[in-house]
């Protein structure tokens, strides 16, 4: 089915032809903002990039003066935005800055590295969105494809910007994209071929107004399908399923846990997948991953590398082998009768809700972080039933308390260590401890991996 997919060809030339000489500004110099700013440059922009921080944090940044690139670090005043025909929006830049609308105002185009990619890409692309699980579903989905023989990107959110990959000349047969909502707020004629949305809980509440908002951002992906392209989405999401009418053009394929759908859905022991009139199993016995939030992931997977072309029963060897990710709901070690689990990159109250889920407990929690502004009372019943002991740290840790920490026995800690003793010290064989923090890690972490590689250290040195 993919295959029918339009190819760009020559008008990618022109596309590129249309950057020269243009006017350009990258916001944000991070991993995606300093591969726009060589795109651009690269198309013969004349680009001007600016971040909010010094130049000497920056790193790589020095390396874009050998491009033509401008630098204006240390904050965005006194860029100049007249005549400015394009500015790219890294994701973690806000999106309504007031420059930015500013310059809409003054007829700048506002766009983000993906949409830019976009223009460039030259292949099908497979774009996967949700707040919780689009990793996994993108990396076993990348996976599946590569097993069959393609040649496959799998970049966005994920890790390597969309942008790096038309810069370094593109060449893969399919894209898959993990594509966040910081992305899709300034998307214009971004249109994946096959559209995964997961699900939708609250997360990045500090940076939109409140829940519709987020919600409704996610929904752009499907904004620019046509009948031709294909919406994969969790009908058991209850904001998916009462959204029915934001999914676009595309052929919806539904996905179920909980009762039947005429997609994919759990029957006895095997997904069933209903295509084209024709129903096939995959027993969940011979699919490595566990859980119910992993059978959703592996759902959306199992729609989008069959419509790709994948063999069943080459789709079957790879769910059979992939055994997860780092950081997300990781055995790190079993000691003393203890097991601690390493999910730092549970950095949402859906993720914890679905950690705790999960588990059988006795469980000793550490979380806190970064607050992304929800409302931990949520887990109050699945902490009451299964918490034994809670451990806070970070910035957030009085307001978790405040929410919860009436319900278990409360441990407030100044440092990460001081956590990992803390649980440890909770903990008696049988119990769990659990590092899903609920939160971003950026006041105590670069980024997740970093917490959950400091975790799996502690955990060791134990
Ligand atoms: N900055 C400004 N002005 C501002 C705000 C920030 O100049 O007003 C600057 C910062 O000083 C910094 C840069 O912008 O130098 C940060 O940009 P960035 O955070 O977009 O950094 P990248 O390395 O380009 O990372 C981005 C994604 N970051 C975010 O979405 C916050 C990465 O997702 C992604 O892997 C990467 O592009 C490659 O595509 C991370 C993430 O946390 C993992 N994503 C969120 C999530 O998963 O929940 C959505």
């Amino acid at each position: 089915m993919i295959g029918s997919v339009m190819k760009k060809g020559d008008c990618l030339q022109a596309a590129r032809e249309a950057l020269n000489g243009k006017k350009a500004v990258v916001v944000g110099l991070a991993s995606t903002g300093i591969a726009a700013s060589r795109f651009l440059a690269k198309c013969g922009a004349k680009v001007t990039a600016t971040d909010s921080r010094a130049a000497e944090v920056l790193p790589g940044v020095e390396s874009l003066a050998s491009y033509g690139v401008e630098i204006k670090a240390g904050g965005h005043s006194g860029i100049e935005l007249d005549g400015v025909d394009m500015i790219v929006v890294s994701p973690g830049v806000p999106s309504d800055l007031p420059f930015l609308n500013a310059a809409r105002k003054a007829g700048s185009e506002v766009i983000s590295d993906i949409e830019l990619a976009w223009r460039f890409i030259d292949s099908p692309v497979i774009a996967i969105a949700g707040t919780n699980g689009k990793t996994t579903t993108t990396t076993l989905l990348g996976q599946a494809l590569e097993d069959s023989g393609l040649k496959v990107f799998v970049g966005g959110n994920i890790g390597t910007p969309a942008v790096e990959y038309v810069e370094n000349g593109g060449g893969a047969d399919l894209c898959v994209l993990e594509i966040s909502s910081f992305h899709l707020e300034t998307t214009k004629f971004f249109k994946p071929h096959i559209a995964i949305l997961i699900n939708i809980t609250e997360d990045h509440l500090d940076r939109y107004r409140d829940f519709e908002h987020y919600a409704a951002t996610k929904f752009r992906l499907f904004e620019n399908q046509s009948e031709a392209d294909f919406a994969v989405v969790n009908a058991n999401d209850p904001v998916i399923a009462a959204r029915q009418a934001s999914l676009g053009r595309g052929k919806v394929i539904p996905f179920t846990v909980e009762g039947k759908c005429d997609g994919l859905y759990l029957d006895g022991g095997s997904i069933v997948h209903m295509m084209d009139g024709r129903r096939e199993e995959y027993p969940v016995d011979g699919i490595r991953l566990t859980g119910l939030h992993n059978m959703e992931n592996v759902m959306a997977v199992i729609a989008a590398a069959r419509l790709a072309g994948v063999s069943k029963s080459s789709l079957m060897k790879t769910l059979g082998a992939f055994s997860g990710l780092h950081h997300r709901m990781e055995t790190v070690r079993e000691f003393g009768g203890v097991t601690y689990i390493d999910d730092s990159k549970g950095t949402n109250i859906g993720a914890l809700q679905m950690a705790l889920r999960g588990l059988k407990g006795p469980i000793v929690l550490i979380a806190g972080g970064v607050d992304k502004g929800g409302d931990y009372r949520v887990l109050g019943p699945l902490v009451r039933e299964k918490v034994k002991a809670m451990v806070l740290l970070g910035e957030a840790k009085h307001k978790i308390n405040d929410a919860l920490g009436h319900l278990t026995k409360t441990v407030i800690v100044e440092s990460f260590e001081d956590g990992v003793k803390a649980a440890h010290e909770s903990a008696v064989a049988g119990d769990t401890v659990l590092l899903c923090p609920a939160c971003s890690s950026f006041d105590m972490f670069r980024n997740y991996k970093e917490r959950g590689e400091r975790f799996r250290a502690l955990v060791e040195a134990l």
